[in-house]
């Protein structure tokens, strides 16, 4: 992986050479370290303080990781064992901020990319927000209620101690949700004693939660899109979109899609997609996945015209725009290509990391508008800021100006990331202006701060 920093300077490849040797087993960190590294090339060259400051061997090391054993049991009576994480990986611009994933592949690994590219995405955001991500091995999938909540009361019972409203505050991500948001700030007002709305966000709305957090990845995602295609003179009107998964994130894309008159088409989960070419039906898709957890291939048998195909991802269908919304390295520079042979303008990640490097660089190289996911997704952390200010202050934001709030915000994010780009000779390209964006901020504080 390395090739790509050869031209970089000396201090830039030896940190990239400890990061390997540091973390051997570890792709996806390594993944998300290499990108930025190689990205921000031209804010050191302008910011030798940075390099001198030490800044670099200290923003790739977490200040804190923790790993945890999540012992619980079934419904037939059976002792399960799983693994729980929390990486705390910079409190530099405030406290740790980031979600917990609950699925079968998170590893260290996993945890640490997502927790490193959450330090520059919330940075980004301009909400006073460090970077962390936690989460467990724990497969929600096919468990009743009841284990769930068993789990997140283990869960919470071991990571209650490292969060707190001035210190860490969780939410959710991939298999953590409402249902599982409540068990666990439930377990955490048990153990401390405390109703401390602030330590967790994307609560319910009755009690305490912030309205548009439920929507705020997805709608974000799509006003990115929005902003991306203004730059060039056109909008989202008329246009046809895919977007992969069908949780959280992938459900209000495609609502917010319709909102500004696009036409959704596609949806997906880990077993297929569904094309829709009448477009997604929202309250559908919504049913299923999120009212009867089922499985995307419901929707293709109980809507007339659609069709479900089987073990394979969204990529091969012709659209203007993709919104990949689902997981890592979920499309490659095949699906690229695919996409780019099929006319597409713009590529948002609504995902974490969910586009190959190489997938990256065909569509950059087509001059394909490509947002990365800490530009285009930072709409639910912003949002999860609004609620922690929501939460200290007693105070409770109505929707429509949540989201005219949730709106500003990422045309805040698409300006900061469209001007370093241009600042740093690099026009129109997105990952080098959020990555160089993002970073500035983390690294002036982390100056100013002393060496922590
Ligand atoms: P959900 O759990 O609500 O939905 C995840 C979706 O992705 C499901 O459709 C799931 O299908 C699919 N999926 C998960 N893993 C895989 C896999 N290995 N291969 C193919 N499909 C998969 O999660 P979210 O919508 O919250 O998160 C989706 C992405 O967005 C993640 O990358 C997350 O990190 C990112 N994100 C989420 C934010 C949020 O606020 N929730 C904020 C910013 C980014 P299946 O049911 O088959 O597993
Ligand atoms: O990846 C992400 O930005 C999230 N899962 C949301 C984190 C948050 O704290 O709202």
């Amino acid at each position: 992986m390395t090739d790509t920093l050869v031209a970089l300077p000396t201090p830039v490849r030896d940190v990239f050479d400890t990061v390997q040797s540091r973390n051997p087993h570890e792709p996806e960190f390594q993944q998300a370290v290499h990108e930025v590294l190689e990205s921000i090339a031209p804010v050191l060259e302008a910011h030798p303080e940075f390099v001198d400051g030490g800044i670099l061997e200290r923003i790739v090391e977490p200040e804190r990781q923790i790993m945890f054993r999540v012992p619980w049991v079934d419904d037939t009576g059976r002792l399960q064992v799983n693994r729980g994480y929390r990486v705390q990986f910079s409190s530099v611009l405030g406290p740790y901020k980031g979600g917990l994933r609950f699925h079968p592949s998170v590893n260290l690994s996993i945890i640490k990319f997502l927790g490193f590219e959450q330090i520059f995405k919330n940075a980004l955001t301009g909400q006073g927000i460090g970077g962390a991500k936690g989460g467990s091995d724990f497969d929600p999938h096919g468990r009743s209620d009841a284990e769930i909540m068993r789990f997140c009361q283990s869960f919470m019972s071991e990571l209650y101690r490292h969060l707190g409203e001035h210190t860490d505050v969780p939410a959710g991500d991939i298999g953590v949700g409402a249902r599982e948001i409540g068990y666990l700030f439930g377990q955490y007002r048990k153990i401390t004693n405390r109703h401390e709305s602030g330590m967790f966000t994307g609560k319910g709305v009755q009690w305490g939660g912030a309205e548009v957090r439920t929507e705020a990845t997805g709608y974000g995602a799509v006003f990115f899109v929005q902003e991306m295609l203004a730059v060039r003179g056109s909008s989202l009107e008329g246009s046809r979109v895919s977007v992969s998964g069908s949780g959280n994130v992938a459900t209000y894309a495609i609502k917010k899609a319709w909102q500004l008159g696009a036409t959704p088409v596609t949806a997906s989960d880990s077993s297929g997609y569904v094309v829709d070419d009448e477009g997604i039906d929202v309250d559908l898709l919504r049913q299923i996945k999120e009212v009867e957890r089922g499985r995307i291939s419901e929707y293709a048998a109980r809507r007339p015209g659609a069709r479900y195909i089987e073990g394979a991802r969204p990529w091969q269908v012709p659209v203007d725009v993709a919104i990949p919304s689902a997981t890592q390295n979920e499309l490659d520079a095949d699906d690229a290509r695919a996409l780019i042979a099929g006319g597409v303008r713009a590529v948002a990640e609504g995902a974490n990391m969910p586009c190959t490097p190489a997938a990256v660089e065909a569509f950059q190289a087509a001059e394909v508008l490509f947002a990365p996911g800490k530009a285009a997704n930072a709409g639910g952390v912003a949002t999860s800021a609004l609620e922690m200010s929501q939460n200290a202050s007693r105070q409770r934001w109505s929707f429509d100006d949540s989201e005219a709030r949730l709106r500003s915000i990422m045309k805040d994010v698409h300006d900061a990331a469209f001007d370093a780009a241009a600042r740093y000779g690099r026009p129109g390209d997105y990952v080098v202006g959020a990555n160089s964006a993002g970073f500035e901020r983390v690294a002036h504080a982390m100056l100013a701060q002393g060496v922590i």
